[in-house]
């Protein structure tokens, strides 16, 4: 009785928090009735950007009097700032204007998440330069691999009417130093460069400006062709490079600060050199050239392989662009997937970072959740973005990281960057998943400083986006640092990779087999299941991707016995009795992760549940039940992957562990009806 009353109150408590749907993001600052004391002192004290931070500071700060400074001598911090301050006063000083907001937003945080700010020493400086999100939004407003709804941008009302969201969304970028956007996607419609859509495109880059957010194009190759009327597209082409050169000059005129173009050529189907006999250089560097009077950049996309199944995929890109290395112009900058495959919940990296010497490279992250449960599984990623941040590429010796090289600290590199690939759409809460918001956070936090830890950002997230009350924090932070190696778990664990289902890449279908499709659109490619084991031999006797790994990783990873567990099946075809470092079999370790998996997510569920009266009642149910599909999920994954592999290992499901829920002939039927595929 006690405790029915209890938590009665609990649940009105719960009721009382007034409602939010989210759209405020991490950005819920009190409301305050007195305006803060705050004064600029620079010669262009009009400048939008530092408007934008004395206003931010005006209505939101509750401390002491704050002073804006722009220094130009200070220019060695790039766009980051100064804090300094006591009781009485607080300094912030940049030697760039946003850099001002980028240290408004740093003491808006500090106060939001309950930090002592009467002794500030603060030095930031951001470990990019280009922190850049790739919107993958087509124009008909559908996004490839989006799980929030349409498409931010209203094509159709540009460039008159302005929706309200599109100053929200710069804004929130510019709170976690995004400076940068490619609004469009990587397969680009061509019209995004016509007379027309420019002008809508202006429209979008007056809004971000003053947040310090600088547009970006995808572009497609062919577009001299298909919108110039040109005979082809070939970089070799005098009127070609013309074309490109008048195209980047208009831009220019309507977008003085534009950054310059992402490209994705010769992949899955899309236009580019290759189809004029050239190679990426030539493609890159003709788009280079056309850029670089206006100091703007090429993102070259090294996610590409044959169109015919060929070599293993896991290969290619490496063999495509490391004899290329050198030849390309100083300001493109080859943007790289961090596993060579495709965004699979876990990868190894990919063996491009580090072997491009003499070209400059950057990471590209997929934040959107296209293989980790979409908008439906809670699933933080900040652990997945450092894991590849921190791999050791060992190509100058050990410590050579990938973040390393990509900053330009072991390279030099004209411009440095990292991309992350949107998951926002026009959903209220932007992200589909109120903890989605996370990893747009995450990745924000990270490309401005990759030495945060997860941990430290999951903190700050939550105290902003739900509440500081110590009984959430630490059970909601525990659920939020442990959750990527639960979906690894119930999902994909010990390097098994693209077991998905063909038509979508939400549930599993490691049966799948489409009659005619290519081999490596297919999961059997991948997990080479058979009566003996199942995994990928990557090793000498195998594809010899290994060789791709500078030493010693190319040994560590080759040998069976020395290769990190969590890419055991990636590198090595394993028999089912191999026995792991636990001194169990591969085939009963591969139960406790799928078992592991499902019993974590079924242990969040409790969690959310016994902390839901922390959080307004419209957030916390949103997330109970996102948790019940995840749970009923796991439970699929599990059942799906073991039983359909016992079929080849023949060994019992160890006995203490929960027992299948399923059939394997129903899950067989299971169809989902998403429109992408492989
Ligand atoms: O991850 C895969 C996706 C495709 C995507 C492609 C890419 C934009 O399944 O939808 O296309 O990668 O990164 O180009």
């Amino acid at each position: 009785m006690k405790q029915l009353i209890f938590s009665t109150f609990l649940f009105l408590f719960s009721l009382s928090l007034i409602a939010e749907d989210g759209s405020r993001l991490w950005l819920r600052f009190s409301e305050t009735n007195a305006q803060a004391n705050v004064t600029v002192s620079s010669r262009n004290n009009r400048h939008a950007s530092t408007d934008v931070a004395r206003q931010e500071l005006t209505d939101h700060w509750q401390g002491q009097p704050i002073e804006l400074r722009i220094d130009r001598r200070l220019n060695h911090l790039k766009d980051g700032y100064q804090i300094k301050g006591n009781r009485d006063r607080i300094t912030v000083s940049a030697a760039q204007e946003v850099g001002l907001l980028y240290g408004a937003y740093h003491l808006l945080r500090l106060q939001e998440t309950g930090a002592d700010i009467s002794n500030l020493d603060v030095t930031e400086i951001p470990s990019f330069d280009v922190r850049i999100l790739n919107h993958w939004d087509n124009l008909n407003r559908t996004i490839e691999r989006g799980y929030a709804g349409h498409s931010l941008w209203l094509w159709n009302e540009l460039p008159h009417t302005l929706s309200p969201r599109y100053q929200e969304y710069a804004r929130a970028n510019a709170s976690i130093g995004i400076n940068a956007t490619v609004i469009n996607s990587v397969n680009a419609n061509p019209r995004i460069l016509t007379d027309e859509y420019l002008e809508k495109v202006k429209a979008l880059a007056d809004v971000f400006r003053p947040y310090g957010v600088r547009m970006y194009l995808s572009v497609n190759f062919a577009s001299p062709s298909v919108i110039g009327g040109l005979e082809n597209s070939d970089p070799h082409n005098p009127d070609v490079q013309r074309w490109w050169k008048n195209k980047v000059n208009d831009i220019y005129k309507l977008i003085p600060d534009f950054g310059g173009f992402l490209v994705k050529a010769n992949s899955e189907g899309q236009p580019g050199p290759h189809d004029y006999g050239r190679n990426h250089a030539d493609g890159a560097n003709m788009l280079a050239d056309a850029l670089q009077p206006h100091n703007g950049i090429v993102m070259w996309r090294a996610f590409v392989y044959e169109p015919e199944w060929g070599e293993d995929r896991a290969s290619q890109a490496y063999n495509e662009f490391v004899p290329l290395d050198g030849e390309f112009r100083d300001n493109v900058i080859i943007q790289i997937k961090n596993g060579p495959i495709d965004f699979q919940p876990r990868e190894p990296f990919s063996p491009l970072f580090g072997a491009l010497r003499k070209t400059a490279g950057m990471l590209e992250f997929q934040i959107t959740q296209e293989y980790l449960g979409f908008s439906y599984h809670l699933v933080f990623l900040a652990p997945q973005f450092k894991e590849a941040l921190d791999s050791d590429t060992f190509s100058d010796g050990e410590g050579s990281t990938i973040a390393k090289i990509t900053d330009g600290t072991l390279r030099e590199q004209k411009v440095t960057a990292i991309a992350g690939v949107a998951n926002i759409g026009e959903d209220a809460n932007w992200c589909g998943h109120h903890f989605a918001q996370s990893n747009w956070y995450a990745f924000g936090r990270l490309a401005w400083n990759y030495n945060l830890s997860s941990e430290q950002i999951a903190d700050e997230w939550i105290r902003m986006t739900f509440t500081d009350e110590p009984n959430f924090l630490e059970p909601v932070k525990d659920m939020m640092l442990t959750s990527w190696e639960t979906a690894v778990n119930y999902m994909m664990p010990m390097g098994i990779h693209h077991i998905f289902a063909w038509n979508h890449h939400y549930g599993p279908e490691p049966w799948c087999y489409i009659p005619g499709a290519r081999p490596d659109w297919l999961p059997r490619y991948y997990h080479n299941a058979d009566t003996i084991g199942m995994g990928f031999d990557r090793t000498v006797t195998g594809s010899n991707n290994v060789a791709q790994y500078f030493p010693p990783l190319n040994e560590i990873f080759g040998n069976v016995n020395t290769v990190p567990e969590k890419f055991l099946l990636w590198f090595h075809h394993v028999p089912w009795d191999f026995k792991m470092k636990n001194g169990e079999t591969m085939w009963d370790n591969l139960c406790y992760h799928y078992n592991e998996g499902m019993m974590q997510v079924r242990d969040y569920q409790k969690v959310w549940d016994r902390v839901g009266h922390y959080v307004d009642y419209e957030r916390f149910r949103h997330v109970q039940s996102r948790l019940r599909t995840q749970s009923r999920d796991a439970i699929w994954w599990r059942d799906a992957v073991l039983l359909y592999f016992q079929t080849y290992s023949r060994r019992p499901i160890p006995f203490h562990l929960e027992r299948p829920m399923n059939d394997l002939e129903d899950l067989k039927k299971i169809k989902l009806d998403w429109k992408h595929h492989n």
